[in-house]
């Protein structure tokens, strides 16, 4: 019988074999699979699972996975139960490895935040997110006021030599990881319920929380590390460096839990800084360096790379923005033994494509590409108008459909039903090709999404700031293209007739209630804002018209 509307899909797929992926499991318990009885049960409990970077505290497989449901037994204590939200807001730590594995284990969601966010930035998501419990540092309980006074539950993790005590009304994370973990009978987790809630605003509106189940998580980790030829081939051996955001997926996922997945050896450290972090490759013997491409910039442009032994390092990965090839090409010089390739991901897909020349058995690869589509999952390129699935070569909107996707995204069916069709394709509003050897290269973005650093700035955000000023009728926020931080956001602002209102009176009121990559570095006033009929502004317009003004 023949189809008589046979599908023309054009569906590419990675190179490497379809694996089974044990995907009904919890994620501490897929994650930890090795040290159980069930699994191989080759997990060794005195290997190194965390290296604290800015003290040399150690944690081996064994310490985290005691201390994780010591603290799961704590927040349960405190009232959390299943599918309650926490909000980790912490800076890179061993304390939000074992917070988020614990809020893992208790069947609970962890709701990921920028601890340098404003109080109104974390109020938002706290508020959005229905959070119960926040997890930070005494030096952002200043920030917490209200929410304390809401009834949000503190838990506060004590600097290092207890010099500052905990804040009044707030709970010690040091006496809640003291609980004892055998009064906590284990939950029974469905691979359907959210385990993580990241805020994104994908490809349009406002930041909204990212439903990632147990199944995706595991599934997203498992087609970068499992299998008999690994994509991604990290090993117990690996000691891997962490100073990437751990609150953002690419760090969470990609880097964190897929570590922990092979027993490799994480050593964390708070912040990118280049000498320290060339101190400490040197120090530890670093084998992989993940990174995004403003640190790729740092370590092509520094004069110091000669002064360091990185020569341990024989993995250098990148991804979250664009990064260019001129600079993939001049990093590689400076770690000639070190493999370089890229990772694409999204918050609500997980990993999309990832280079092949990191896989056990590696395959060739070239410059400028961000991956080939992860194993276990489908992708396929489709014409931005008609919606046509394109063939090799021809560029157009990045989709992807697999088990790793996100569940949807909380409260918001339309924002949902927008971003994953119901084929269950999700559009990434990335524009790009697949090209005659299955690499994947983005070539635009099709979504209104700004990425300062590789950090999301959502322009409806600002915008909804901007027109809460008195003087301003209406803004439109866009991207302006930036050597170092690749993009950074720009306004265009109409004032309200009569208005003297300047250019610095509009960064001060919006910059003083935003994180420092939000802040708007530019404003042009205008007459009117170009809107399409339906009200939606022509950002494509405003783009063209600062690039005409603005040549790069
Ligand atoms: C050009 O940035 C991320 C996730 C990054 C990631 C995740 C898992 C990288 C490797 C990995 O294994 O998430 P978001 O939600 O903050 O931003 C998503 C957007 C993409 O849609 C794309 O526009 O960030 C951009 N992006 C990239 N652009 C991400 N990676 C790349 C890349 N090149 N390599």
């Amino acid at each position: 019988k023949t189809d008589p509307e046979p599908s023309h899909d054009f569906i590419f797929r990675s190179k490497l074999p379809d694996i089974s992926i044990p995907n009904h499991l919890p994620l501490t318990d897929y994650v930890f699979q090795k040290f159980s009885g069930d699994g191989d049960g080759d997990g060794d409990s005195t290997a190194t699972c965390l290296i604290d970077g800015a003290t040399g505290r150690i944690f081996t497989y064994g310490d985290v996975q005691i201390s994780l449901r010591r603290i799961a037994a704590g927040i349960h204590r405190l009232g959390i139960r299943q599918r309650d939200t926490v909000m980790l807001l912490l800076p890179n730590s061993p304390e939000f490895a074992l917070s988020f594995l614990a809020v893992a284990y208790l069947g609970a969601v962890s709701t990921t935040a920028n601890p340098f966010y404003t109080e109104s930035e974390i109020e938002k998501q706290a508020k959005a997110s229905a959070t119960k419990m926040i997890i930070t540092k005494s030096c952002y309980v200043d920030k917490l006021t209200n929410m304390k006074n809401d009834g949000v539950l503190i838990v506060c993790v004590e600097d290092e030599n207890d010099a500052v005590p905990v804040a009044d009304g707030c709970v010690s994370f040091k006496e809640l990881a003291q609980a004892d973990e055998t009064e906590l009978p284990k939950p029974q987790i469905s691979p359907e319920d959210t385990v993580a809630m990241p805020y994104s605003s994908g490809t349009t509106g406002l930041p909204k929380g990212v439903m990632i189940t147990h199944k995706g998580l595991v599934t997203t980790i498992a087609q970068k590390v499992d299998g008999e030829n690994p994509n991604v081939n990290f090993t117990g051996d690996d000691v891997i460096l962490c100073f990437l955001p751990m609150f953002h997926i690419y760090a969470l996922d990609a880097l964190m839990l897929s570590a922990m997945r092979t027993g490799a050896a994480i050593l964390i450290v708070p912040r990118f800084e280049l000498n320290l972090v060339m101190e400490l490759i040197q120090r530890y013997k670093v084998t992989v360096v993940p990174v995004a491409p403003p640190v790729v910039l740092a370590f092509v442009k520094s004069q110091e790379t000669e002064k360091y032994d990185l020569s341990s390092v024989r993995m250098m990965l990148s991804g979250a923005a664009t990064l260019k090839k001129e600079l993939e090409d001049a990093v590689r010089l400076k770690f000639p033994n070190a493999i370089f390739g890229q990772g694409y991901g999204m918050t609500e897909s997980g990993t999309v494509a990832k280079s092949l020349a990191f896989a056990k058995n590696p395959f060739k690869t070239k410059s400028g590409a961000c991956g080939t589509v992860i194993r276990n999952a489908e992708m396929k390129v489709v014409d931005t108008i008609t919606g046509v699935s394109l063939p090799r070569n021809k560029p157009g909107e990045i989709c992807i459909r697999g088990d790793q996707l996100m569940k949807g995204y909380l409260n918001d069916p339309e924002a949902t039903a927008i971003t994953i069709d119901k084929d269950g394709w999700l559009h990434t509003g990335d524009i790009g090709f697949v090209d005659d050897d299955d690499e994947v290269f983005i070539v635009d973005r099709l979504k209104e999404l700004i990425k300062f650093k590789g950090y999301q700035v959502a322009p409806a955000e600002l915008e909804a700031l901007l027109i809460s000023h008195p003087y301003i009728e209406d803004a439109a926020v866009v991207a302006m293209k930036d050597e170092v931080a690749d993009e950074v956001p720009v306004a265009y602002v109409v004032r309200s007739e009569g208005s003297q209102l300047t250019e610095d009176d509009v960064k001060s009121y919006v910059n003083k209630q935003v994180v420092h990559y939000k802040r708007i570095k530019m404003v042009f006033f205008i007459e009117a804002i170009p809107k399409a009929v339906s009200g939606k502004i022509l950002r494509k317009e405003l783009r063209a018209k600062l690039e005409s003004e603005y040549p790069k």
